[in-house]
């Protein structure tokens, strides 16, 4: 049964902690240091830096809860087996992923680029979902996660806002969760794509979901 209510557009969610997981997507060095995947495609990287702390306060929140966390890493297996080619070649970048950057393998899992940032490390028992694609749904064990511990709705962090986090709110979107987007805790390399990606979440009565902020989700998770 529902027993908060967290303020967010285009209206206020209901959610039961015990039914609510926070998603935190792709928090990891390669798209937010430079020397990573991110920056090899021609990105400033910064920029999405802000997300980290409001996200850590959110986390905290949930942590304290004892709520379900789910952290995903984007990245490939070090034969790039799982890697289509259409997206090595994409962008024709000078460094692909596999090749060698400053932090590692670029977009590889084992390597340091790949592992989540230090401010947002997984604690022990809390689900690691590496994916090889932009949803966390596809080719993941995600699904059946959520829904052998019963969870319904996912608040939701990470980056970036209009390649991962959207494509993973459609996909669970269509798999009947409901999602909140949390804006101050999702960042896109471009400050125009930050804004639409956020409102075509919310327009239509919330057609993908919903939009809320750090404040109302921490409030409302300690209320
Ligand atoms: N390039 C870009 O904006 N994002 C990605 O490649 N992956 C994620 O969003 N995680």
């Amino acid at each position: 049964m529902a027993n908060k209510v967290m303020t967010a557009e285009p209206y206020s969610l209901e959610f039961d902690p015990k039914s609510t997981a926070l998603v935190i997507i792709d928090m990891q060095r390669d798209f937010v240091e430079s020397g990573g995947f991110g920056e090899s495609l021609g990105n400033d990287v910064s920029i999405l830096r802000k997300a980290i702390a409001p996200t850590k306060r959110v986390l905290d929140a949930c942590r304290k809860l004892k709520m379900m966390v789910v952290h995903t890493r984007e990245g490939h297996r070090p034969d790039l087996t799982d890697c289509p080619p259409s997206k090595m070649e994409r962008g024709q970048p000078k460094r692909r992923i596999g090749d060698d950057g400053s932090m590692g393998r670029l977009l590889v899992r084992g390597e340091k680029g790949h592992d989540i940032v230090p401010e947002l490390y997984p604690n022990p028992g809390e689900v690691v979902i590496d994916k090889p694609g932009k949803g966390a749904f596809y080719a993941t064990d995600l699904e059946p996660i959520l829904r052998n511990s019963g969870i319904k709705t996912l608040i939701v962090c990470g980056v970036t806002t209009e390649v991962c986090v959207n494509t993973t709110v459609r996909e669970a979107n269509d798999r009947g969760f409901n999602c909140v987007v949390l804006e101050d805790c999702v960042g896109s390399y471009f400050p125009e794509f930050q804004q639409a990606g956020l409102a075509m979440i919310k327009a239509q009565g919330g057609i993908f979901g919903w939009v809320s902020n750090s404040d109302n989700a921490v409030k409302a998770i300690a209320a």
